[in-house]
């Protein structure tokens, strides 16, 4: 406990990519390597000798550490050659504390496919996508008029570039991206049988007192590996409702299932159309709350329970993290 963010940073993350009979009978990029490709993006800070440099102060543990180098697939600013096609790139946040905001360069435009857990209902248009850690997006670019062009895909929170693709092959097939991708089995609010609260909290006060892993908390109390904080029902549907109460971003992630977006702040259209899928990650921002629908669906007992937790790996090592029972 309290060593995942070193875990990480240490190479203890990867990205496995799960496809199901709906995801290949559509008619979607999927020769891995050639237009299917995955993209594990990661910051780092590096020492002179190559290794990671990575000591982070309470503060960093506060603000979330953040390196200043940034990598792809563990490469620092790697290209790749493409073909003059439709290309299917399946995104995953591996960094430990950094919240990208993914675009190409030239404002290309994309169209996002797919959430943490599942296909979205239909693509959605978009020019930037942002991710904090841990939340997953595919998306698919049309490179069929770009032959002989460079993109450059970028973070556009931090200006910095992270690859250069060269479209400089020609297409070996096609694919036509459908307007609509699957029907989602979604959850429906006037079936919740219970509301949990879940308060995000805490301040470098609790640090003085307890040390760096008991700075955050959940409902006011960190994490505790002997204590069930939630007994949630087998298949109950449940609405969630989790606010930052704090002046810095946070997210919030869950074990074993996903949940849909009903509310920000209170407000369904805040909810953005590429956020309407399965996800099991959420963004809050600073003093914004969300509500979620979930049902778990698997048992946990108390000797191998589930968790929810911050994803900001500091910040789930100073406590904010909670474990929960499924009976
Ligand atoms: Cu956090």
């Amino acid at each position: 406990m309290e060593k995942t963010a070193q875990h990480v940073m240490n190479g203890l993350a990867g990205l496995i990519i799960i496809d199901d009979n709906d995801s290949e009978s559509l008619d979607l990029p999927k020769r891995y390597g050639i237009d299917d490709i995955p993209l594990i993006i990661q910051d780092r800070a590096f020492n002179s000798d190559g290794s990671f440099n990575y000591n982070p102060s309470n503060m960093d543990i506060m603000r979330g550490w953040k390196g200043d180098t940034f990598m792809v697939n563990g490469v620092i600013k790697p290209h790749i050659d493409l073909e003059a096609k439709q290309v299917r790139f399946r995104i995953l946040n591996g960094s430990n504390s950094r919240i990208y905001t993914f675009a190409f360069k030239s404002g290309k435009v994309f169209k996002q496919i797919a959430t943490d857990n599942a296909l979205l209902e239909a693509p959605i248009a978009l020019t930037e996508l942002k991710l904090s850690p841990a939340e997953r997006a595919e998306i698919v670019v049309d490179f069929s008029n770009d032959s002989g062009k460079e993109e450059i895909f970028i973070d556009k929170s931090s200006g910095k570039d992270l690859f250069k693709a060269n479209i400089n092959k020609t297409a070996s097939n096609t694919t036509t991206l459908p307007n609509k991708l699957i029907t989602l089995d979604k959850l429906t609010p006037a079936d919740a049988v219970n509301t949990r609260s879940f308060d995000l909290g805490g301040g470098m006060g609790g640090g003085m007192s307890g040390g760096p892993s008991r700075m955050l908390t959940i409902n006011g109390k960190s994490m505790d590996m002997s204590v069930i904080n939630e007994t949630v029902p087998l298949n109950a549907i449940e609405i969630w409702e989790v606010r930052n109460n704090m002046g810095m971003n946070h997210n919030f992630h869950i074990h074993a299932t996903h949940f849909q977006l009903l509310e920000r702040n209170g407000s369904s259209s805040k909810v953005a159309e590429n956020e309407k899928g399965f996800k099991d990650t959420v963004l809050i921002p600073p003093n914004e709350s969300v509500k979620l629908i979930i049902k778990m669906t698997d048992y946990a007992d108390a000797s191998s329970p589930y968790m929810y937790h911050c994803h900001i790996l500091e910040h789930e090592d100073a406590g904010m993290m909670g474990q929960f029972v499924v009976i």
